[in-house]
């Protein structure tokens, strides 16, 4: 056969594979902008439905009583499951917005603990670029060594607050709609007192996910209608749920009850003290405690709240916790970037 042949047949084949693996640098780019992109066209608002007119406590809906079987099964910490007598009372049917936290922080001139240095009496063991005020923040890690350390995914990040959800250089202009983080038991006691509201106990939270349904408990898979991670935490988000972080409030069809996102987006803060399971309860008579207290009386304050719903960041692979019945602990006086609230009332039904 001919040289020339040989040479077509070689420029062929080099011109097949250049083209090969040019196709297949396009696709790593894709996949890699692919986040990007979706976080891109997330939606900044979901519109949420008329409340009829004359509603006695606009922008809340009412939970009535019954008993509620308090835990599930999945976790240590929310065993055993056990019966609790609960009020009736309102709640907000929203994650409080960044648009309502500012409103607050306009009216009052109020300052988060996350704006705040960190008292160094406090906190002695802590190193001077942690005693900046800052938050916690999730950043999506490029490579994992080992497993499951959390330090891999959450820095400390001076700067990082309400108004600043993902850090310094990170902004909420457009973002009224989204739930506030950033945010502690502090700064979402300091938001209920302006409102005349208050936080919600455990009780009181995980009844209202409930629906104030006191039958068999709920099915554990990852539910298909709540901010959620799609994927394997914490390197690959597929955001089939269509975020690829936090959303604005209302984006997913709410519970019987009319309440959005009490499971996924943002972990939820109550007023509890967090203990490491349900062994020893406390009755809850759902009147306010008031600031400083917690809940189940006589618990130990260790510093640490109950938070509850599960945020974006769970996925099945490494946090189950989108779930009613799901609990986590929160430092009281950390700020982080999946972390927001919602306040409740106890006045008189509809
Ligand atoms: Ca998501």
């Amino acid at each position: 056969m001919p040289l020339t042949f040989f040479a077509s047949r070689l420029r062929r084949w080099l011109a097949l594979i250049v083209l090969a693996l040019l196709a297949l640098a396009s696709w790593l780019w894709w996949s890699a902008q692919r986040s990007e992109r979706l976080s891109h066209q997330e939606r900044l608002v979901c519109a949420l439905p008329q409340q009829p007119a004359g509603a006695p406590h606009p922008g809340m809906v009412w939970v009535p009583g019954g008993t509620l079987s308090l835990g599930d099964t999945v976790y240590p910490e929310e065993m055993p499951v056990r019966p609790l007598p609960v009020a009736g009372f309102w709640m907000d049917r929203t994650e409080v917005t960044n648009d309502q936290f500012a409103a607050f922080v306009q009216a009052t001139g109020y300052r988060t603990v996350a704006e705040r240095a960190v008292d160094a009496k406090q906190h002695p063991e802590l190193p001077p670029e942690m005693r900046l005020p800052g938050a916690v923040v999730f950043i999506s890690p490029t490579n994992l060594s080992g497993q499951g350390r959390p330090t891999q995914w959450w820095r400390y990040l001076a700067g990082a607050d309400w108004r600043h959800p993902g850090g310094p250089g990170t902004r909420i202009d457009g973002r009224g709609a989204f739930a506030v983080v950033n945010v502690t038991i502090e700064d979402a006691q300091a938001y209920a007192h302006w409102k005349g509201t208050f936080i919600p106990s455990e009780a009181q939270w995980e009844w209202a996910a409930r629906a104030a349904q006191s039958a068999a408990l709920p099915a554990h898979e990852q539910p298909a209608q709540a901010n959620t991670w799609q994927g394997l935490f914490p390197v690959a988000n597929s955001a089939a749920d269509g975020f690829v972080g936090l959303a604005p409030v209302g984006c997913f069809a709410p519970n019987a009850l009319g309440l959005f996102d009490m499971i996924g987006n943002a972990w939820e803060l109550t007023r509890d003290a967090y203990t490491p399971s349900h062994a020893v309860l406390a009755a809850d008579d759902g009147a306010d405690p008031g600031p400083g207290s917690v809940r189940p009386a006589g618990a130990a304050a260790m510093g640490q709240r109950v938070i509850k719903g599960g945020s974006f960041l769970c996925a099945p692979n490494y946090c189950m916790r989108y779930r009613a019945g799901a609990r986590q602990a929160q430092d009281d006086d950390l700020a982080v970037s999946h972390l927001g609230f919602r306040t409740v009332l106890v006045a008189p039904g509809p």
